[in-house]
């Protein structure tokens, strides 16, 4: 709860607490964490629950895919079965699958995820997992992030601290990368996701030389092909195609984590460019057939899927 004057004159006790993202002690009434712009009220809830968290972060390119595979994560958790169910925890959750399954109703793919860091949407989640007859909560905390920010924050380190600080903390990570993009339009892709595997890599001091015996494991990373309704070679063997089209990253990702795995995923079944009356050309999904979108996610927190 946030401490109001109204509240505190019922007989709340305000209740201090520390960014759960880097740690910051919060003043009363800050909305943000200072540091890393986490929003206080998160914070505040995940003190409360005391339960386990982790923090998960997607990441990605600009037009990866990232604002529509997280609003339907959300949707398809809270519909998920028993062994495998999370709740929206925040109000920028619900709003953030709000927003992405309205837009996919009315067949459309929601708006660009705007750079400044107060309008990102913090995607909270309490999932329950169910493993072996033994249920764990698991607070799943991760921002949408404007792929411009990413970009310009792995080329210059500081830029955005939220950016650090997540990172940092993550103990999963899902790198997405446009499947279509990465089969037709050659290195660019391939280039940029290495760059990012880099940049997890230093925040998580791990070095790329091959040897990962007896060394720490860091962080779970996922590498999600995304929209493979429009390139099933990468559905087909997720593994096979990154070798073969991302060669670089495949093979620093080789050497530097000793988890990590390729995925394909996909929100629409079939998807087509229509022209409005200026000649402006727009995809729309001609239908919504989620394929993939939890399993990056339960392999990172070790649900065995
Ligand atoms: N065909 C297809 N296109 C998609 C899919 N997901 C996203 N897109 C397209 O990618 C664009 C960018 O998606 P968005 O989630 O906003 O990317 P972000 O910049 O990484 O957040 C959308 O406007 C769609 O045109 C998908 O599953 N299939
Ligand atoms: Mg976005
Ligand atoms: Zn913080």
């Amino acid at each position: 709860m946030i401490t109001t004057p109204a509240n505190l004159s019922k007989g709340y006790q305000p209740v201090i607490v520390d960014c759960v993202c880097c740690g910051r002690r919060l003043a009363e009434r800050d909305e943000y964490c200072m540091d890393c712009q986490t929003p206080a009220s998160l914070s505040q809830t995940v003190s409360m629950r005391g339960s386990e968290n982790q923090f998960v972060s997607v990441l990605g390119a600009s037009n990866a895919g990232k604002t529509v595979y997280l609003g339907l994560l959300l949707d398809i958790l809270s519909k998920g079965p028993e062994d495998f169910r999370g709740m929206a925890s925040s109000a920028f959750s619900v709003e953030l699958q709000e927003q992405v399954v309205t837009a996919l109703e009315h067949r459309m793919f929601p708006e660009k995820t705007p750079a400044e860091a107060d309008a990102w949407k913090w995607l909270h989640c309490q999932i329950s997992v169910t493993q072996k007859k033994e249920t764990m909560e698991v607070d799943l905390i991760s921002p949408d992030f404007a792929g411009e920010a990413i970009a310009m924050e792995i080329n210059q380190a500081g830029l955005y601290p939220a950016i650090q600080h997540i990172v940092a903390k993550s103990t999963g990570i899902l790198i997405l990368c446009d499947s279509m993009r990465v089969r037709d339009e050659g290195s660019g892709e391939d280039l940029f996701a290495m760059k990012l595997a880099t940049y997890i890599a230093g925040r998580h001091g791990l070095a790329s030389d091959g040897k990962l015996k007896n060394r720490h494991p860091g962080p779970s990373i996922a590498i999600v092909f995304t929209k493979c309704d429009g390139c099933p070679e990468a559905t087909q063997d997720p593994t096979q195609f990154a070798a073969n089209n991302t060669p670089r990253l495949f093979e620093f990702c080789r050497r530097t984590f000793i988890r990590h795995a390729f995925f394909a995923a996909s929100v629409a079944g079939n998807s087509g460019l229509l022209a409005d009356s200026t000649g402006l050309q727009m995809r729309i999904p001609f239908h919504v057939e989620p394929r993939g979108i939890v399993q990056p996610l339960q392999w990172v927190v070790g649900h065995n899927c």
